[in-house]
Parts: structure tokens; C-alpha cells; sequence
């Protein structure tokens, strides 16, 4: 029987995940779309707590203001109804054709105006809708010709078009933060901020950057070959871990979207442990307390039956690992093996206090008594540790 998640738990779902009617590059839908308030009112029924969606998951393209306003008031009554919150909204600018060299970036400065305007409108919708967080994911901001775009200029329009959103949200007291989402690949052959390192390099740059932090997902990161818990870590120290998208990978392969833990299993144990028991050994380190986002594709091979199931699954996983990490992080086995691999040493600072380089340079009695050769020997029990984790990951 899967667990029955808590509002505390915070998981939440993009619309467009069980929205999902299957259609990929080589096939058409194998299940119906159904409204987007059906989809918010069986997720509530399945215990999730809060739904994001893009401006379009909610109304046409092409839509005039009047049907646009009948459409979210629709859907912002039948979530209020459901009890779940609308805790990020985003925009699409990667669907529409105009949009396919790019909303910010393309070379077409009246494709740039036009992507900035359907931002900023969206904008307003994530404030009219009490959302906290607006996710930025630059899906068709890239390349697949390196002669097809001068790339400094490319990030200079990246950096104007992210200051002047996050201008706006200042500007109109809007209670909002901007999580960039990086990705590798797909559908651009190079998107540009392919990692969580390259996103925080450009918000480093930017004039309003103190609202402009990381939406991590996992597939993005472990398409690129990269550790996505390591991702979260980087995100939480340089104060920018806004949002998380939890889903499943494989490997190096196109963008999987699975159930979150049905990839990386072990990787996705040690992402939980993160969450939920933060750094061990730095408990004044900076915790992840918002919402537990899924950003998944319930897999062509499901009806509607799947999609909830698949739905149920996300969450029951995440609270399945929560439960072997919290276990492991209570075995005094654990506890051993961790005084053992000497973790709790790392948090402590290589210079003494108030030494300075002359007198690390000098060496305490300890240092000049070193001897590398013997600290070479040194058994780490790193493995023995680890062995403990997968124990009580498949226990
Ligand atoms: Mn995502």
C-alpha cells in the first residue's frame, strides 16, 4: 500500500506532467487530455499539495484576454475548491514555432519582444495566482550550429532578459523569486546554462540577481553525466536552491522523465538524505524547506489508471527514501562507520583560528611530525559505509 502523503511533505506536480497524453517524435497521444482542473482535482484526491502549470497547460495560445481571464479564474476556483496550492507557474516559450530559436535569446529581436512580453505577462499570472516561485527553463534558448549565433551577445541577451523579469517582480512588490532550470540538451542541440554551475555563474552577473536562484532537476543534471545531489549541494551554498523538479534517469540518454527514484536508485536515496537530514556534520548549513516539485512524464505505455499510478508512485518513493535515510542516518552502525571515515573532520577549517600563511607555512609540532606515507595507509571505510546505505536502501 503507498504511504499516504502529508500537506507537510509538500509534493507538488506541473500540470503538464499528468498532462502528458504521450506524444514523442515518433508517435501521436495514446491517452486523452483532459481539462487542466480535472487534472489539479485528482492530484489533490491522491495527496498532493500544491500544482504548477505553464501560461499554456491553462489557455490557448492564441487566446484573447477575456477567454485567458475565464480560463485561470476557472481553474484558480477549482483549485481553491481541491485545497491545493499553486505554488509555481511558469511560461512556455518553447512550443510555438515563433519560439523556435529562442524567447530571450533568438537572433530575431521582435521573437525577443515578443517572448519578453509573454513573460512578464505570465508574470502577473504567477502573482495573481499566489505562487512563490517562477521557474525560468530556457528549453529552445541554444544552438545546434556554433556559427549560427554570436554567444557572447547570446548571454548578454540572456542576462538583460533575466534582469528585466526580475526588475518587474520588483517593481510590482510581487512576492516572487525566479528559479532558473538548467539542462544539457533537448530539444536544442546545446542549450545555453546547460548546469547548475553555469546558471550560478550568470546570476552572478546579473543587476537583480538576489531573486534569481536554481530549479535543479534531476534528469537535466544526470543527462550531462553529473551528480545531481552535488547539484543540490552547490544550489544550497551559494544561498540558491529556490526549487527542485524530482524526477528519473537512466544514464546519458535523451530526457527520460520517470517516476522520481525509478532511475538512479542509490543517487536518489543520498538526494532524500540531503533534504531530509541536510549536511551531516553542518547543522548550521542552509536546508531545502520548499516544495517537493515533480517534474515527470507518466510513460507512453499508461492510460489514465497509469498516470495515477505513477503520479502515487513519485510520491510514495520519495517517502519510501525518506524512511530508509532516516533509519540509516539512526543505526549506530552508521554512526561508527561515519566517526570512522572521519566526515565530521571536513567541517572543520584547515587553518587553525587566527593562524596565518606564515604560520602554516612554519607548521605546528603535528605538521612537521606528519608523515604522508602513513596517511597513504589510512583505510577511509568509505566502501563499508556506503555498503550500510544500499543496506538499508534495499533492506
Ligand atoms: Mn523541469
Amino acid at each position: 500500500m503507498p504511504r499516504q502523503p502529508r500537506p507537510e511533505d509538500k509534493f507538488s506536480f506541473g500540470l503538464w506532467t499528468v498532462g502528458w497524453v504521450g506524444v514523442d517524435p515518433f508517435g501521436v497521444a495514446t491517452r486523452p487530455a483532459l481539462d487542466p482542473w480535472v487534472y489539479a482535482e485528482k492530484l489533490a484526491e491522491l495527496g498532493a499539495w500544491g500544482v504548477s502549470f505553464h501560461d499554456n497547460d491553462v489557455y490557448g495560445f492564441g487566446l484573447d484576454d477575456a477567454e485567458r481571464e475565464k480560463a485561470c479564474r476557472r481553474f484558480k476556483e477549482a483549485t481553491d475548491a481541491a485545497g491545493i496550492v499553486v505554488e509555481m507557474v511558469t511560461t512556455n516559450t518553447f512550443s510555438h514555432p515563433v519560439f523556435k530559436d529562442g524567447g530571450l535569446t533568438a537572433n530575431d529581436r521582435a521573437v525577443r519582444r515578443f517572448g519578453l512580453r509573454k513573460i512578464l505577462r505570465a508574470v502577473d499570472l504567477a502573482a495573481e495566482m499566489g505562487a512563490e516561485t517562477f521557474v525560468m527553463w530556457g528549453g529552445r534558448e541554444g544552438s545546434e550550429y556554433d556559427g549560427s549565433k554570436n554567444l557572447y551577445a547570446a548571454l548578454e541577451r540572456y542576462k538583460e532578459g533575466l534582469d528585466t523579469v526580475a526588475g518587474y517582480i520588483k517593481s510590482q512588490g510581487y512576492g516572487l523569486r525566479i528559479g532558473l532550470e538548467p539542462k544539457p540538451n533537448e530539444p536544442r542541440g546545446d542549450i545555453f546554462l546547460p548546469t547548475v554551475g553555469h546558471a550560478l555563474a550568470l546570476i552572478a552577473e546579473l543587476e537583480h540577481g538576489d531573486i534569481v536562484g536554481l530549479n535543479p532537476e534531476v534528469g537535466h543534471e544526470q543527462m550531462a553525466g553529473l551528480n545531481y545531489t552535488h547539484a543540490l549541494a552547490q544550489a544550497l551554498f551559494s544561498g540558491k536552491l529556490f526549487h527542485i523538479d524530482l524526477n528519473g534517469q537512466r544514464g546519458l540518454k535523451y530526457d527520460q522523465d520517470l517516476v522520481f527514484g525509478h532511475g538512479d536508485l542509490a543517487s536518489a536515496f543520498f538526494t532524500v538524505d540531503l533534504l531530509e537530514n541536510g549536511f551531516p556534520g553542518s547543522p548550521d548549513a542552509p536546508r531545502y524547506s520548499g516544495p517537493k516539485h515533480f517534474d515527470y512524464k507518466p510513460s507512453r505505455t499508461e492510460y489514465l489508471d497509469g498516470v495515477w499510478d505513477s503520479a502515487r508512485a513519485c510520491m510514495d518513493m520519495y517517502l519510501l527514501l525518506a524512511e530508509k535515510a532516516a533509519a540509516f542516518r539512526a543505526d549506530p552502525r552508521v554512526a561508527e562507520a561515519v566517526a570512522t571515515s572521519g566526515l565530521a573532520e571536513l567541517a572543520v577549517p584547515t587553518m587553525g583560528p587566527g593562524e596565518t600563511v606564515a604560520d602554516l607555512l612554519a607548521g605546528t609540532e603535528a605538521d612537521n611530525a606528519f608523515d604522508p606515507d602513513e596517511a597513504g595507509r589510512r583505510n577511509c571505510g568509505f566502501v563499508r559505509l556506503n555498503q550500510l546505505a544500499m543496506e538499508h536502501l534495499i533492506g
